[in-house]
């Protein structure tokens, strides 16, 4: 590959067409940093998704674009990859700031791959054509609104229903959907809102509506507590935040902490890091599926490579652009047919990114060139 000579990153602000709640906020807007890289003839597309404050992650669009301008854009420009394993090594020397690393990684997997001509998937070494997703719906404390976006989500054929809780909003609105749609395929996401100590008997109470799995209930660095719970639950504990890198997932899966792995590329510092999880995980049978963050088109397009991984165990959250937007930044929006999506069978990420759509959203733009 021709040396990188350009960076740019987009910050853009997408609404979404309904406000999501987790436990650590209420979201009306996904913040993002779109990552572009050029090298030669080709470029390629990455993203970013932080938020303005450090809630989900500890990285945010500010520190995120401090460490891309003053240190990987560095360490990039010049660079000639000749595969991801470049991308790393030149990245070493920055600790943390996973996020940052990988919309860069990512950008340059979809550029590799455009030059090569093959789709993305084939690049990570994906193992199949389609994927299963689901559908994650944020805390709705009102009964009626969630049964009615439940009903509305198993009808467009999502594989499987997650729900956010938070202490006060769990066992009651597992039951209200068990009691209204039966044996459904669902799951709980708690975003670190419980602890063991004060918390454990709702878990155990939990425990008994067959849920496919509870993730991250305890603390965002906590491995021992969820160790604890895991051994006294039938349910699988699945990990997210918890879960930063490989180092981690063989920690939590040696520890006892998960029988379940969301991989989130973006957390876990881009898709070679993904990859590694898979195997590992792999290995020691522990499924894991991919997460997502309410990315644009652009980084939905790395989630539904990373779910084509042969250790994908689960559906992955990955929903339909028109799920949250009105207008995504890509063509064709992703879409999901009867809870299955597809990588497209083209170079790259497959999806054309467009500029309209950038630009419409864009709140700043920066490009960082060699001279
Ligand atoms: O914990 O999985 C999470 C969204 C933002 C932050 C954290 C999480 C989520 C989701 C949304 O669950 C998944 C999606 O992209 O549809
Ligand atoms: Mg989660």
């Amino acid at each position: 590959m021709a040396g990188v000579e350009e960076i740019e990153y987009i910050h853009v602000r997408i609404p979404l067409k309904t406000p999501f709640e987790t436990s650590f906020g209420r979201f009306t807007h996904r913040e993002s940093l779109i990552v572009r890289v050029r090298a030669g003839d080709f470029e390629g597309y990455g993203e970013i998704p932080v938020d303005q404050g450090p809630w989900y992650s500890c990285e945010t669009v500010a520190t995120a674009l401090h460490i891309s301008l003053d240190h990987i854009s560095k360490a990039l420009l010049g660079l000639e990859p000749t595969g991801l394993e470049d991308v790393t090594a030149a990245l070493a020397g920055i600790r943390g700031h996973r996020m940052a690393k990988a919309g860069h990684e990512m950008a340059i997997a979809d550029l590799l791959a455009r030059e090569r001509g093959i789709p993305l998937y084939r690049l990570i070494g994906g193992a199949r054509r389609e994927v299963e997703v689901g559908v994650s719906i944020g805390v709705i404390g009102d009964a009626r609104e969630l049964v009615r976006q439940v009903s509305r989500f198993l009808d467009e054929g999502y594989r499987r229903v997650k729900i956010k809780i938070k202490p006060g909003w769990d066992v009651e609105a597992v039951k209200l959907l068990r009691r209204e749609f039966g044996d459904i395929p669902l799951q709980v996401d708690a975003n670190a809102s419980y602890s063991y100590r004060r918390h454990r008997e709702v878990l155990l109470e939990l425990d008994g509506y067959g849920l496919l799995m509870i993730e991250q209930p305890f603390h965002y660095d906590d491995l021992a507590e969820h160790a604890a719970m895991q051994r006294e639950l039938k349910t699988p504990i699945c990990l997210d935040e918890s879960v930063k890198g490989l180092q981690d997932a063989m920690a939590a899966i040696e520890m006892g902490s998960c029988r379940v792995i969301n991989v989130k590329p973006c957390r876990v510092g881009g898709l070679l890091e993904t990859k590694a999880i898979n195997d590992y995980a792999k290995g020691r049978g522990v499924p894991i599926w991919i997460g997502g963050m309410l990315e644009s088109g652009i980084g939905r397009a790395h989630l539904v490579a990373a779910a084509t991984l042969d250790n994908v165990g689960y559906p992955c959250d990955i929903s339909s652009s028109s799920r949250y937007f009105e207008e995504d930044v890509v063509e064709p929006p992703w879409t999901a047919e009867k809870g299955i999506m597809r990588p497209l069978e083209r170079p790259g990420i497959g999806v054309e990114v467009l500029e309209e759509g950038l630009r419409r959203y864009c709140v700043r733009r920066y490009v960082v060139r060699r001279w």
